[in-house]
């Protein structure tokens, strides 16, 4: 039971089980692994894939030749293992020369280099089969609003996107382009600091099919935003691409625990969410074991977010099939045929009728919504005394 396969489509980045403990304050605490290793450890905790930052798999500098050396073997332990690569991503953060941003760095030779990382970025995904490509504007933001650069970062943003999705077509790549929010760190405030803001930038784009979301619960959390209704919105909007699964207290620094591991019922209607939504993608975990474990710890805490998202599975059928759970939900949204008669699409009737109508509005000023009762069974749903 509980057991994670592959189609359960997890996955985990090389950046989060290789995460070597480094904090602002403190040293690395663990060794770096070796990716190939990664793959067959993954592979064998029941793993879909893995994804990566180019500099993850190929340190920056790489000469030709040893790149290549090196995209093989990888090659090699993904065909021995059957792992995916179904994700990669430019690292637009680390080197220096981000310092003041990739894409929106004021430096016209920064932003050259940042487009031309992001096509290497893709050439290396289509030699490991990948198909989406994440977006994460970690360096696009500011600490001094003096520049005046919030007036001009979106163009440059729109720019750099067009050219890649064009530059994709080109090659005859099937990519499909994931946008990752965060409102702020490392920036003082990022730009594109939540999900909606991301939502609305995909439809000033060229190709805004080609374009979506990665929502990460740690970076709506952090703003005290609610995760499943942004989710939620991403799937209405039939832009959920990808996702990154963690948890994160909130009003703190990016946390990327182990997903399910603070806020129980926030994971739980996460899964009860993605589980009935028809989404088929990857179910990443964009986190980190703590920086007090060993290797032992790291694989403990990949274990721990399958395990929870499995639980959550079951548990979140297990609500939706209580009887008493169905029958409050029902009481819940109250279909009575003559009001739902007066909504739905305009028409001169029907806007007569509804001012014609007469609402029963003291009977609905006196209704309760059983909502304790029902959030009661929630509670006891995960806390196992029930279903
Ligand atoms: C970095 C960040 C994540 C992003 C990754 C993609 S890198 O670890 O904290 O949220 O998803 O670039
Ligand atoms: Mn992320
Ligand atoms: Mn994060």
């Amino acid at each position: 039971m509980y057991e994670p396969k592959p189609e359960h489509k997890f996955t985990f980045g090389l950046w989060t089980v290789g995460n070597v403990g480094r904090d602002p304050f403190g040293d690395a605490v663990r060794e770096k692994l070796d990716p190939v290793y990664v793959v067959h450890k993954l592979a064998e905790l029941g793993v879909y894939g893995i994804n990566l930052h180019d500099e993850d798999l190929i340190p920056r500098g790489t000469p030709p030749a040893e790149r290549d050396r090196i995209v093989r073997r990888f090659r090699k332990a993904l065909e021995e293992t059957g792992l995916k690569v179904p994700m990669v991503t430019a690292n637009l953060f680390s080197d220096p020369a981000f310092k003041d941003g990739a894409f929106t760095s004021p430096d016209p030779w920064v932003r050259a280099y940042a487009l031309r990382k992001s096509l290497e970025t893709m050439d290396l995904g289509a030699e490991l089969g990948a198909e989406i490509y994440v977006v994460w504007p970690g360096r696009e933001g500011a600490e001094v609003e003096a520049t005046g650069k919030s007036r001009r970062v979106w163009g440059w943003v729109r720019e750099a996107l067009n050219f890649m999705a064009a530059y994709a077509e080109d090659q005859g790549y099937g990519y499909r382009f994931a946008l990752e929010p965060k409102p702020n760190e490392p920036r003082g405030d990022i730009y594109f600091a939540t999900v909606g803001s991301f939502l609305a930038f995909i439809y000033t784009l060229d190709q805004p099919e080609r374009f979506g979301l990665n929502p990460e619960f740690a970076h709506e959390t952090m703003a005290g935003l609610n995760f499943v209704h942004a989710v939620a919105q991403v799937l209405d909007a039939g832009k959920l691409f990808h996702i990154d699964l963690n948890d994160q207290r909130m009003s703190r620094f990016d946390q990327d625990l182990r997903f399910g591991s603070e806020n129980l019922k926030a994971a739980f209607f996460l899964v009860d969410l993605l589980e009935s939504s028809g989404y088929q993608g990857p179910r990443h975990f964009d986190a980190h074991a703590l920086r007090t474990e060993d290797e032992e710890g790291v694989w403990a805490f990949a274990r721990g977010c399958m395990r929870t998202y499995l639980i959550f599975k079951e548990k979140a059928q297990a609500f939706r099939e209580d009887p008493e759970v169905r029958s409050l939900l029902e009481e819940y949204y109250g279909e009575d045929p003559q009001a739902l008669g007066l909504l739905g699409p305009y028409s001169r009737e029907r806007a007569t009728a509804l001012k014609e109508v007469a609402l029963p509005l003291e009977a609905k000023r006196r209704r309760g919504y059983a909502l304790e009762r029902l959030d009661q069974l929630v509670v006891e749903h995960l806390l196992g005394v029930r279903g």
